[in-house]
Order: C-alpha cells, then structure tokens, then sequence
C-alpha cells in the first residue's frame, strides 16, 4: 500500500532551558505527526527556510499542512500592527511560497489554525487581530484542556467534514484572531454560532482550512483524529 507523504510545514523556537540549554529548534506539536500517522499517512516536515526552496520541498509530497503558531504579519494583509503578537516573517514568507508551489503542483492543503489563517490572507483576506470584545464567545479556551470542545461548530452541508460532524459539533478553540474579510476563491463552512468563521475551503483546489486544534484532540475525540483520516485518505 502506498502511504501519502504529507508535508508539515515546521516551526522554530529555543528549548526552554531545562533540558537542552535554550538550544533553538525547528519543531511540529506532535499531534500532526501523529494525526498523520494514525491516519496511514507519512508526516514530513518542512523547516523553514529560503522561499526559494519550495519548489523542491512541494516536490516531494502529496499534500502540505499548514500548522498553528505566531499571528500572521498584519503587512501582509495590508494593515499596521495593532496587538502585541508573537509574528516570524521568515515563517511567513516561506509558508507562503508553499501554498503558491502546492496550488502550482495541483496538491491539497490542509491548514490549521493560524495556517487557515495565512491561507485566508494569501487570498486577499483579511484578519480580526483581536477578537475579544467582538464575540460573547471565548475563543482562547484556556484554562479547559486544550482536548475538551469549548464551543460549537455549525457546519455547511457542503463542508468536507459534514459527514464527521453533522450540521452541529462541538470544538476546541485557541485562538486571538480570526477572518474577517473571507478571501477571494474560498468558501466559508463551518461558522461559530457567534457568527466567527471556524472553516474554509476550495473544493476545486483541495484546500481546507479549520480554525480548531484536531492537533490538539485527536487521541481523546474520535472526530478530531478522523479529520486526520479525511486529510490523509481524501482530500
Ligand atoms: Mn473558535
């Protein structure tokens, strides 16, 4: 059987200091990779690195994940930044250049979090910075365990995860932003019942972007590792 290699776009950080002496590190929560794995699929990760190499690093996937991190620059989405955020323009501009190869290469994008959220941007959408007073909802979870659903997901017939979820499900939620002005070429499916936008896609192109954490809760609730499986298996 061949297992799809998925593509995870990685992140950097330093170690903390306890263990690897504030080493810095290229990293993905180990939730994709596992997600992937249970899934059939072969996680690959992506450092970041000069844009100019993704060509080659889309070549060798199936499909890429667009994982969650740092808020996306406000530039690129034509705004001056107005929260203290935690941003990497070098994770941008690389991301970036993914998602211009892997819709060149004809392969799907699954992207998660702040990941949906480049891909909105990416399509000349546009970003809430701070969410907070605009929603009665609490959309930054913590402290309820990153596993526990906090609010509820209200889903489109036509959404890829309609047959997971149902036209009502109930989600995780660790976020500070959110889309504001949808993006050209996508569509929303899966909205909060506060009206915040919790999925997107593009059937045509095989993207598909969630705003949750299956990363997060993918060993604790079956529907979170099969949105893995409908990544790895079909999308
Ligand atoms: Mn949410």
């Amino acid at each position: 059987m061949t297992r799809p290699i998925i593509g995870i776009a990685a992140n950097e950080t330093f170690d903390p200091g306890s263990t690897l002496y504030h080493l810095p590190v290229s990293y993905t929560p180990r939730g994709y990779i596992e997600g992937v794995q249970n899934a059939g699929g072969i996680p690959l990760l992506l450092p970041i690195t000069d844009p100019d190499y993704a060509e080659t690093y889309v070549g060798q996937i199936d499909k890429l994940v667009l994982a969650g991190g740092q808020d996306v620059s406000p530039e690129i989405y034509g705004q001056a930044q107005k929260t203290d955020g935690n941003y990497s323009k070098a994770r941008d501009d690389f991301e970036q250049a993914l998602i211009t190869e892997a819709l060149k290469q004809g392969k799907p994008i699954f992207a998660v979090c702040r990941g949906m959220q480049l891909l909105n941007v990416y399509f000349g959408g546009t970003l809430y910075q701070e969410i907070g007073p605009l929603s009665g909802v609490e959309h930054m979870q913590d402290p309820i365990p990153r596993e526990e659903p906090s609010h509820d997901l209200l889903l489109e017939k036509t959404s890829s995860l309609y047959t997971i979820y149902g036209n009502q499900g109930r989600i995780n939620s660790f976020h500070n932003q959110a889309v504001e002005r949808l993006g050209e070429e996508l569509q929303i499916t899966g909205r909060c019942s506060d009206g915040m936008i919790e999925s997107i896609e593009n059937k045509k192109r095989r993207i598909l972007g969630v705003q949750w954490h299956p990363d997060f809760a993918y060993t604790h609730l079956k529907q979170e590792q099969e949105v893995f499986d409908y990544v790895v298996k079909q999308l």
